[in-house]
């Protein structure tokens, strides 16, 4: 599987519209969406799968050259529902189609039915005129991150979640993904970011720059939850080599806030019983949410205090990007963000 630094054809989105998880019938988020759909496009061809009755209104508010396609979604995260590619020797491609539960199934699942967000990767990897490999194992592609030598990155709090694939040991689980995705060493960050409703995506706490080289959601307040579970992250990774043997460098994000979901932000949406939105909860706000495309960052922005100061570090780790900030509080208020909204379809020659 190639790392995301790596070149990519395309990047796959989904429109959103569902009313118990975007507010205000998910006006705010769509022009988020435009946004991010609109910067990405600026370095890589951007296709986004829309639902037959918001087919007209995506086509309408996004520029041209974005493709929009019809495709039944139950929401949004094309992280967690598209592929993952691999990409072999003689440059063929296949796409890995994991098994999609809403984020722990009816244990502690965020929606049901997920059925149409189910069939999205093998959906897309038809688009492309690419075989695909339905793999034995309930996985969101937000949950891991590969550095493309051989080096997973996940958390033991999604992975290892009693809702996930209670039914398989660890070693089970490293032996998939080493079949599936042709890696050779898994690193078990223990948890994720506070309060993240997906069962701490290592994609919300660890970016990777390169590899050996990851960013890493850092809380300096000792009274913050957050704090131990980013230490103990620190810990770990700079413990471990990976799989060609290199010691990894860490380098610190600052955490936005923390923030809290206000009266207005948690107001407008139908309430269910799955996501859980009322004033005051804390949200799972982390800059490590970015999305690496063909040499741009899109990252979001998500508080004026640290905005600036992340944009400076990511130009001075990645040197040779275009780096471009877009206000991503309402993808936050949905449960995620920028990295959580894109997937990736890697070039081959
Ligand atoms: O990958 C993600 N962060 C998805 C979050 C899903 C939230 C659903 N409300």
């Amino acid at each position: 599987m190639p790392g995301e630094h790596e070149p990519h054809e395309a990047i796959w989105m989904a429109w959103p519209e569902r009313t118990d998880n975007w507010r205000y019938g998910a006006k705010c988020a769509q022009q988020t969406f435009v946004e991010v759909a609109t910067a990405i496009s600026k370095s890589t061809p951007v296709y986004m799968a829309a639902n037959q009755s918001q087919y007209n209104n995506a086509r309408e508010q996004l520029p041209d050259d974005i493709t929009v396609i019809e495709m039944s979604t139950n929401d949004s995260w094309m992280r967690d529902i598209g592929p993952s590619y691999v990409v072999n020797d003689q440059g063929e491609r296949r796409g890995i189609d994991w098994h999609f539960t809403a984020w722990g199934g009816l244990v502690d699942g965020l929606y049901f039915p997920w059925d149409k967000d189910d069939q999205i990767a093998q959906k897309i990897c038809e688009i492309h005129g690419d075989d695909s490999y339905r793999a034995p194992i309930v996985l969101e592609g937000g949950s891991i991150h590969v550095d493309g030598e051989g080096t997973l990155y996940t958390t033991a709090e999604c992975l290892l979640h009693p809702s996930r694939n209670p039914e398989m040991t660890q070693k089970q689980i490293e032996v998939t993904l080493k079949e599936y995705l042709n890696i050779q060493k898994v690193l078990w960050i223990p948890k994720g970011v506070y309060n993240d409703e997906t069962n701490g995506h290592v994609d919300n706490i660890l970016v990777i720059a390169k590899p050996g080289e990851v960013l890493l959601n850092w809380c300096d307040d000792v009274n913050d939850p957050q704090y131990e579970r980013s230490l103990d992250a620190y810990n770990y990774l700079t413990q471990q080599s990976d799989a060609k043997g290199r010691r990894l460098t860490v380098h610190k994000l600052p955490m936005p806030g923390p923030l809290f979901m206000d009266e207005a932000q948690a107001s407008g949406i139908d309430s269910t019983k799955g996501m859980s939105r009322s004033i005051g909860e804390r949200l799972a706000a982390s800059y490590a949410n970015l999305l690496i495309t063909n040499k741009q960052i899109i990252m979001p922005l998500l508080d004026q205090k640290y905005d600036d100061q992340v944009m400076r570090q990511l130009g001075t780790i990645f040197p040779d990007y275009q780096i471009t900030g877009i206000p991503a509080l309402e993808i936050l208020l949905g449960g995620g963000n920028i990295h959580c909204i894109t997937q990736q379809i890697p070039a081959i020659n």
